[in-house]
């Protein structure tokens, strides 16, 4: 995935014509789609194959199995077109290495979750998660954005790896905080999607961002 708009949009909608207007819409602003389950369940996993069509599609399946369960569904979003996918670390080594391996390294790992509650359970062990993250040659970790000093001290730890921080907007984060703690992408869903115009919303998310990348140029 190559950094150009700095955007992946969180496509939690329910339907298939309003998940395709919403590409359609503000696709010129965006590097990636990430799908969740509310997209799949509510429209079938054709939509990925669809979806993969226009952009690259993130499987955002917050996979967290056994190693060979893991494998069998990391198998079956890549065959259906997905660029990558989004597992949960907590499963530990093993069950990681099986995505990894399914997916030839493209990985995304959740170390800690950008809701409240995420702070309960995740943030204590996000730092062994981001660090396994590396060590089994994952693409890249998930981090919040709702929390950008949390992203910095991701970054001190995965090195290289690729952030992909959500939370901006609906939660409360903003997208140039994000980036500048480390991200290299934010994830934007609500914000998007129930706006308007959808278009208007990405561009404004968008032009925040290269107003940023400019003052850091
Ligand atoms: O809050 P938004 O509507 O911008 O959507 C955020 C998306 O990112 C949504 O798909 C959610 O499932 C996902 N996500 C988090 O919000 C927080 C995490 O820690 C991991 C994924």
């Amino acid at each position: 995935m190559i950094p150009k708009h700095r955007i992946i949009l969180a496509l939690d909608v329910t339907e298939r014509t309003k998940a395709l207007q919403v590409v359609d819409n503000a696709r010129s602003y965006l590097d990636a789609v990430k799908i969740n389950w509310p997209l799949i369940l509510g429209v079938g996993p054709v939509i990925i194959s669809d979806i993969a069509k226009l952009a690259p599609v993130i499987c955002d399946l917050k996979i967290a199995d056994i190693p060979n369960t893991n494998r069998l569904i990391v198998e079956r979003a890549m065959q259906l077109g997905a660029s990558a996918v989004i597992a949960h670390g907590f499963t530990g080594n093993d069950s990681l290495k099986a995505c990894v391996d399914a997916s030839e390294g493209r990985v995304f790992v959740v170390t800690e979750m950008s809701h409240p509650g995420g702070e309960e359970f995740t943030s204590p062990n996000a730092e062994r998660i981001a660090a396994m993250a590396r060590e089994q040659g994952a693409m890249g970790i998930v981090a919040p954005a709702t929390r950008p000093d949390r992203i910095s001290r991701m970054r001190e730890i995965v090195g290289s790896l690729k952030i992909i921080a959500p939370g901006v907007g609906a939660q409360g984060g903003k997208a140039s905080d994000a980036l500048r703690a480390g991200a290299d992408f934010v994830i934007v869903g609500r914000a998007i999607y129930t706006a308007e115009d959808t278009a208007k919303a990405a561009e404004n998310i968008s032009n925040e961002i290269a107003d940023y990348l400019r003052e850091i140029e």
